[in-house]
């Protein structure tokens, strides 16, 4: 049997991190939140995709991809968080377990950042933990899997 997968989707400008405003996002890369992410996810027997676009469309595509093909979805859907409703749709679409993800915590921050069309069609979300969020979204990926 081939193993599973989790995707992980990152949303526009975290290609950035690490570069700018390390005071409210930190000084790791996203390549290195995604190796933390890689390897929590083979500690519990899974693989780890990832997909990194500024595009919301290339992020729908690939969230239809992940169907029937992928085990869960975690996604930092960045600003499109806060507007993005395709986003929505297509992951009101799949059928695992669906964990939102950001390094700060939106709530505490400007008001147009308290709405997210994501935490509707999300299993659960974990927010501002930095780059612990990463492992511990995974975490929660297959803890929900094994339930
Ligand atoms: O806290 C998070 O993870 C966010 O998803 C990050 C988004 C923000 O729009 C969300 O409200 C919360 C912003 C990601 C942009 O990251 C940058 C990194 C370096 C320089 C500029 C932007």
């Amino acid at each position: 049997m081939s193993t599973p997968v989790i995707l992980l989707l990152s949303g526009p400008n975290l290609n950035l991190l690490g570069a700018r405003q390390p005071e409210i996002y930190g000084s790791a890369t996203l390549e290195d939140h995604v190796a933390r992410a890689r390897t929590a996810a083979s500690d519990h027997g899974y693989d780890l995709e990832h997909v990194q676009s500024n595009t919301e469309a290339v992020l729908v595509e690939a969230i239809h991809s992940a169907r029937g093909r992928c085990a869960a979805i975690v996604i930092n859907a960045a600003a499109f968080t806060h507007y993005a409703w395709a986003l929505n749709d297509a992951l009101a679409a799949f059928d695992g377990p669906v964990v939102e993800l950001h390094l700060s915590n939106p709530m505490a921050r400007e008001g147009w950042r308290h709405t997210s069309v994501v935490t509707p069609v999300a299993t659960g979300v974990i927010a501002g933990f930095g780059g612990d969020g990463y492992e511990l979204a995974v975490d929660a990926a297959v803890r929900l899997l094994s339930r």
